[in-house]
């Protein structure tokens, strides 16, 4: 491809996703930029630790792919750098269940000074069980302890036995923000699948760039009156969402080969 097409491309993609990110909800960025919302697309892995578990598709939840634990005892572990002390964090994600099996979504804070790991608080957990053929959303609110600095997400179950399922999907954590879903603004729901393709964006192109990083994160100090506004004018909304938001998820949808990252 010409150089000058792509850049075009780069540059038309920033802007129209820059003016959408209005609608897409803050809270997985964090002050910090700490991001953390895993459809487990890609990122199995690389960034998991998994033992009896690897990913699955995914019919019922976002995108293609989910993680299932495939044996009893199995699990999917995460530690998260960079974590500060007394803040509130969001923990969040999808999971899926069949009878009698529960699968839980585990928090630990940790403070790792030159290897020497010590645990502050136990594990604050989310579940459930038996959600009847669907994924259900489960998320929780939690304080840091003080000299926080890092955190481990373990994915895990009980009750997983031959004929049993256990799956997650759309693992999240981040600076809590007071559950401002902005994306109702547009969409009805901060979960719409339309808005899975512009996170991606944001998180593997913009988030990774210093100049992205800062602009989104002026973006969502400045965008939840804007938010506010559409989610009360109906009409205004719908123009939004179907003059704007529906061509810029389609070209970043159909040009997602030439950003994405590689598996
Ligand atoms: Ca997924």
């Amino acid at each position: 491809m010409k150089k000058w097409l792509f850049t075009l491309l780069a540059a038309v993609i920033v802007v129209s996703t820059a003016l959408t990110l209005i609608l897409i909800t803050p809270s997985s960025v964090s002050a910090g930029g700490l991001v953390l919302n895993q459809g487990f697309e890609s990122e199995l892995g690389t960034e998991w630790t998994a033992v009896n578990a690897g990913r699955v598709g995914a019919p019922v939840r976002e995108g293609s792919w989910a993680a299932q634990i495939t044996a009893s005892g199995g699990s999917l572990t995460q530690l998260i750098p960079n974590v500060d002390g007394l803040w509130r964090y969001q923990l969040w994600g999808w999971i899926y269940a069949t009878s009698g099996v529960t699968g839980y979504i585990e928090l630990e804070f940790w403070q790792i000074v030159d290897g020497n790991e010590t645990l502050l608080a136990p594990a604050t957990r989310i579940s459930a069980t038996n959600t009847g053929g669907s994924y259900v959303q489960v998320k929780t609110a939690v304080r840091s302890p003080e000299y926080t600095t890092h955190a481990r997400i373990r994915l895990v179950e009980t009750g997983l036995s031959v004929g049993g399922d256990v799956r997650f999907d759309d693992v999240g954590f981040g600076t809590y923000t007071g559950g401002c879903f902005i994306a109702t603004a547009a969409y009805g729901t901060d979960t719409a699948q339309q808005l899975d393709v512009l996170r991606a964006f944001r998180d593997q192109v913009l988030l990774k760039d210093p100049l992205g990083s800062r602009f989104v994160s002026l973006y969502y100090k400045t965008s939840p009156p804007i938010a506010d506004y559409l989610a009360q004018h109906n009409l205004l909304r719908t123009v939004v969402r179907e003059a704007l938001l529906d061509p810029v998820v389609a070209l970043t949808r159909v040009t997602r080969p030439i950003w994405g990252q590689r598996p």
